[in-house]
């Protein structure tokens, strides 16, 4: 079965939830091991007061046994702390006794670059909250709990994946953004070693592998770009200077250079996988830009609240978690099996026939 992840929450609701299918029998799953990674996605210079009020740590409430996938739909959760206080106003029913605490008041000033203006009028908001709530990178949290699993599974067949940012002097820009209330973007680089080539197809657009990663960055909030290997750079290479030429000693076949970023035709190629991500400045500002009250009309300034003044460290996590759900997807097409074992059994009978081993 096709692995697959589905996600439901909202910022300030009660919790975050994933539903992860496909999953062979067997897995075994680390628990600290994924609040390790939550962990990792709340540091990072420049994150909002937020982040002391939340503490995620998953909690599963099926599709597990003493650590063990049991083959079965696997839910997840990671609470909202900050919901105590959103208790009134992110009520999932109709809230009881007087209004209290946060989000009581209807949100009309959009912010330019968040889902507020674009996600108000498509689905008919009045109250922009109901558009910014889901729209925020509140619930990467549960993803990076998906991810971790799927690192588990990829693990069982030697590959390993690893988010890094990518931007020079990423704190003194965050320092320099928070004095004048703006914010600042960067980008993050996600490896992955230990894939045999044979991962994605040429054969249609759907399969291909650099579409299906490109797809799983760009479904992360704030992504505007994404690269595999040296991606926009090919542009100005030559044909020469451009292409990974393949070479044989008593290891097997290798390549000296990676310019193609571990993916040639949309399939791994064996060499090492790179993409890169852009993320944009977050649209929150403590100076805010110029906007319109949907509510009035008239010119305002845009809504300001707690944010972040960056989370470029956060995207790393984020990014390697979803870069790690795709390959442990494509691994689950490529080799198959209910039971971990079965997959086991098939990559290694793979190597063999291919006669490769990974660098
Ligand atoms: C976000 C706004 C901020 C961030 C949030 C994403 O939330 P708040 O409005 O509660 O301060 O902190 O990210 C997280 C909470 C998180 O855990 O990553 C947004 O608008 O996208």
């Amino acid at each position: 079965m096709t692995l697959r992840l589905t996600t439901a929450g909202e910022s300030h609701g009660p919790a975050l939830v994933a539903i992860v299918t496909g999953l062979p029998a067997g897995l075994v799953v680390d628990r600290e091991a994924i609040d390790a990674d939550l962990r990792r996605r709340q540091q990072g210079y420049g994150r909002s007061p937020r982040q002391q009020i939340e503490q995620d740590r998953v909690e599963v409430l099926a599709g597990l046994r003493h650590g063990r996938t049991l083959g079965t739909p696997l839910a997840l959760v990671v609470r909202n702390r900050d919901h105590d206080n959103w208790a009134w106003g992110m009520s999932p029913w109709p809230p009881e006794g007087e209004p209290s605490g946060k989000g009581t008041k209807p949100v009309t000033l959009p912010r330019p670059g968040h889902a507020d203006l674009a996600g108000s009028m498509k689905f008919g908001l009045a109250d922009v909250r109901d558009a910014l709530e889901r729209a925020s990178a509140r619930h990467t949290a549960v993803s990076v709990a998906a991810g971790a699993v799927a690192k588990a599974l990829l693990g069982a067949i030697g590959i390993d994946v690893g988010g890094q940012v990518a931007t020079e002097g990423l704190e003194r820009r965050i320092d320099e953004a928070r004095a004048d209330r703006d914010t600042v973007g960067g980008v993050v680089e996600v490896r992955a070693r230990g894939v045999p080539p044979g991962f994605g197809s040429y054969a249609t657009k759907e399969e291909r592998l650099d579409a299906r990663l490109a797809a799983a960055l760009m479904g992360i909030q704030a992504v505007k770009g994404v690269e595999i290997g040296e991606g926009f750079a090919l542009a100005d290479a030559r044909g020469s200077e451009a292409h990974d030429e393949i070479f044989r000693d008593e290891q097997g076949l290798h390549r000296d250079t990676n310019h193609a970023g571990g993916i040639e035709a949309g399939i791994s190629n064996g060499e090492e996988i790179v993409v890169r991500a852009a993320m944009k400045p977050l649209p929150t500002l403590m100076r805010p830009l110029q906007s319109v009250d949907i509510e009035t009309g008239e010119p305002t300034e845009a809504l300001v609240e707690r944010s972040d003044v960056a989370a470029v460290e956060a995207l790393a996590v984020v990014a390697e978690a979803a870069v790690a759900f795709e390959l442990a997807r494509a691994a689950g097409e490529k080799f198959g099996g209910d039971a971990v074992g079965d997959l086991v059994a098939a990559y290694t009978a793979y190597r063999e026939r291919i006669d490769w081993s990974p660098r």
